[in-house]
């Protein structure tokens, strides 16, 4: 028997975007693995995605569409036909739309896939025509992007590979050793060719173990770190006065505002020495080239946006933008945005609807905002349930007996629990995309490896029966996925010319290509797309919605109440901890959490606490804990470990609360929007945290 080899993409939320190869043995796939010549995958897939058949071959996998028999959320459904499934959709949808119209239906998407194809079209063109809600898609990295846009201009970042060039890397806030797993050969690289790493984090992640020099500031707090390393660089006149000159707007604003934050305030807001801090900003300041790393985790509070700012601002100072090796380093998506007309279609539907911030689905469920109430919720590539921010409020919108939801899973997750209709969806080997990358700049196309599994069909097929069920007959909704690809390619090429000579047929051939734009290293020549061609050190954009036009620091900080209003008697304010829940290792967000091998090398759910805060509750290595705050509560098991600050409690995200005990961290997290475009904060949370004793029962808590 002849064994294929087809080549496809990692599609996971992740900055790597590796290029895979699947052995496909009469229509099964027996084989997956990296591909070996990828100038970034090199060969290897990490730990998540390298038993990635048993995530395909899961025998969970939903295979057939299902009906609810039961009450909401009681696990009891009825097998149904596709024609059956999508009669009932369009039946109610008609109903919906003829009493409060099409924005009371909210598709809810976000990080399944993050194909072309399978997530950015299939989250636009049928909603679009629709007149749908739209959703405010903020629920990860919207600050940062936000605050990198307006101050760059556009999110260019180097590409790894010129860390070889860095004296000094300042890992700030971001976890690469499980987040961007392919960084880590050039960084271990460089580091043997003399490349000092600092890590800012509160917790001693697998990254900041290899690390020179740990820096644990208080959550929330690194935008008063990042302007404390300013005021001490410009106090010593370590800055570069000349760049700034030429390529800045606003530096005496902020020479001004710096005089705010002397070391010794900022150590009493951060929580670290000032000796530290002195020492960090000379570090920082004398060693050419320096590059910062920044991702989304450092950005999930309410401080967000004007934290990226601030930070954004230190290589302005040290004039190391456009220098290789030096710069921020954030994301490379900007050298590459998709034509919007062509995916959007706009000009041949409604006007755009009202948009629902996807960090506030429970409030929106439960009835916040303006008319039309959401009727209907259509949920594909996301599991809010497990993911979403304060999650008491979004199982109980999800409970609404009046709520039609439709989920399209490959998996029976903690939201599709709560569904009327369940969908089964394809796994990336069994459906046709294309993948631009956040960490590097290679374009993959994804050919399909195998058949749909069972009566699995992908996104955008089903967003085609959708299109038919409502009677939507243009072309622009029933394309194959290869004509959308061809279509979107030929449309952005026409403005973008890093894909010149990127067609279909020339990606077929190669798999996956690099984009070709000038320069390489990003800024080179000191020019910003900016409006003023400058870094605005003081952007005009952000003062004209009312925003800080300078990088800044106001205390905000979770209450630990939240909307729910609900007062905890016995606590104290004093006695809360920060709650933190990054990624963890081996799961992508809550993709891979059902997966048994997985789970056994993640372990089950923890929460890791100093042994001085374990000790004043008297909580040991191994204790069951209760941690809760006004919004909710969550059962989980204690690690006492010195890999925290004082203060700080971790547990990753990513856990599915039914696998956990029925709750996870989620239960906890806070619904707040942080200060730019809409910005969860997760990290922005509270709690208190006491030992599971037989007499804290379900009913005292
Ligand atoms: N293995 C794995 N990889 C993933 C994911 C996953 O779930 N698992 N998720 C993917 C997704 S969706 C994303 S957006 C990226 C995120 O990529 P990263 O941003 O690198 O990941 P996070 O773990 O969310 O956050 C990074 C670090 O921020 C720290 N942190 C939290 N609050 C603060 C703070 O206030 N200050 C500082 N200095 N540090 C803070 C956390 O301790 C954590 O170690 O990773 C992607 N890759
Ligand atoms: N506490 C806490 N919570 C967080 C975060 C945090 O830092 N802390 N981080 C947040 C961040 S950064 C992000 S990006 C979000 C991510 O949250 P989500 O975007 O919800 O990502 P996942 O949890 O991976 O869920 C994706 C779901 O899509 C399904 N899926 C995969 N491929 C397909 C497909 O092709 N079609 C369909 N229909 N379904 C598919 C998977 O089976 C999975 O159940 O989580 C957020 N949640
Ligand atoms: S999750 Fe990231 S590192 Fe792992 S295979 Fe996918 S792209 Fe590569
Ligand atoms: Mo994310």
């Amino acid at each position: 028997m002849t064994v294929e080899r087809v080549i496809g993409a990692c599609p996971h939320d992740c900055p790597d975007t590796c290029a895979v190869v699947t052995e496909v043995q009469d229509g099964r796939a027996v084989r997956f693995h990296a591909a070996e010549d990828h100038p970034i995958t090199q060969g290897w897939l990490c730990a998540k995605v390298r038993p990635y058949l048993d995530h395909v071959y899961h025998p969970d996998r939903l295979k057939h569409p299902l009906r609810r028999a039961g009450p909401k959320g009681s696990g009891r459904w009825q097998k149904i036909s596709w024609p059956e499934a999508l009669a009932e959709i369009g039946l109610r949808w008609r109903t919906i739309i003829a009493e409060y119209g099409p924005q009371a239906i909210l598709p809810y998407s976000y990080s399944g896939t993050l194909g072309l194809v399978q997530m950015t079209v299939s989250s636009a063109r049928f909603w679009n025509r629709l007149g749908a809600s739209r959703l405010e898609r903020s629920i990860c990295g919207a600050a940062a992007e936000y605050a990198v846009n307006a101050t760059l201009g556009a999110r260019h970042s180097p590409a790894y590979e010129d860390v070889l060039h860095s004296r000094l890397l300042i890992i700030w806030g971001c976890n690469p050793v499980s987040t961007a797993p392919h960084f880590m050969p050039f960084l271990r690289k460089a580091q043997r060719n003399g490349c000092q790493l600092v890590v800012i984090d509160p917790r001693r992640t697998r990254t900041a173990k290899g690390c020179d020099w740990h820096i644990t500031p208080k959550p929330g707090s690194d935008g008063v770190l990042a302007l404390g390393l300013a005021h001490v660089i410009s106090r010593e006149g370590l800055h570069d006065e000349a760049w700034l000159a030429q390529h800045t707007t606003g530096w005496p604003q902020l020479r001004q505002r710096l005089q705010e934050y002397p070391p010794e305030r900022v150590a009493a807001i951060t929580g670290l020495d000032s000796e530290d801090i002195l020492k960090l900003a000379r570090l920082y300041a004398i060693t050419d080239p320096a590059l910062i790393k920044i991702a989304d985790g450092l950005q999930r509070n309410l401080n967000g946006g004007q934290t990226v700012r601030a930070i954004c601002a230190l290589p302005a100072l040290t004039g190391q933008y456009g220098r290789r090796g030096g710069g921020l380093s954030y994301s490379t998506s900007g050298y590459l945005n998709w034509d919007d007309t062509a995916v959007n279609y706009w000009d041949q539907c409604p006007p755009p609807a009202r948009k629902i911030n996807m960090n506030r689905l429970g409030a929106a469920l439960l009835g916040e905002g303006e008319d039309p109430p959401i009727k209907s919720l259509f949920v594909f590539g996301s599991n809010p349930a497990a993911i979403a921010p304060n999650a008491g409020r979004v199982v109980a919108g999800l409970q609404r007996e009046d709520l039609f939801t439709v989920v399209h899973e490959l998996f029976m997750t903690d939201t599709a629990d709560y569904a009327d209709i369940i969908l089964p969806a394809t796994s990336q080997l069994e459906q046709t995309d294309l993948h631009k990358a956040y960490g590097h700049t290679h374009l993959t196309y994804n050919q399909q490896a195998i058949p749909p599994l069972g009566e699995a069909k992908s996104n955008w097929k089903v967003m085609g029966l959708l299109a038919q069920e409502m009677d939507f007959a243009e072309s622009w909704l029933h394309q194959t996925p290869d004509e959308l690809i061809e279509e979107i390619l030929a449309a952005t090429t026409v403005t973008n010319p890093a894909l010149e000579g990127i067609t279909l047929d020339h990606l077929k051939q190669n798999h996956f290509v690099p984009l070709k734009f000038e320069p390489q290293v990003p800024f080179a020549g000191g020019r910003f797309p900016t409006p003023s061609g400058k870094v605005e050190l003081y952007c005009q954009l952000l003062a004209d919605q009312g925003l800080d036009p300078l990088p800044g620091w106001v205390e905000r900080e979770d209450d630990g109440l939240g909307a729910n209003g609900k007062t905890k008697g016995d606590f104290l304010p004093e006695e809360a901890l920060y709650l933190i829940s990054g990624a963890a290792h081996h799961f992508v967000s809550s993709s891979f959490a059902n997966q048994r091998g997985l789970l056994r090398r993640e372990g089950g759910p923890f929460v890791e606490i100093h042994p001085q805060d374990a000790l004043a509750r008297d909580v040991q290595d191994g204790d069951k804990v209760i941690l809760e705050n006004g919004r909710g509560w969550f059962e989980s098991r204690a690690i006492v470990t010195e890999n925290i600050r004082p203060g700080v409690l971790v547990s990753p995200k990513g856990r599915w609360s039914k696998l956990s005990n029925g709750r996870n961290v989620n239960w906890t997290t806070s619904d707040a929007l942080g200060d730019m475009a809409g910005q969860s904060t997760f990290h922005s949370n509270r709690v208190w945290l006491r030992k599971k004793t037989n007499l804290h029962n379900q009913r005292n808590l």
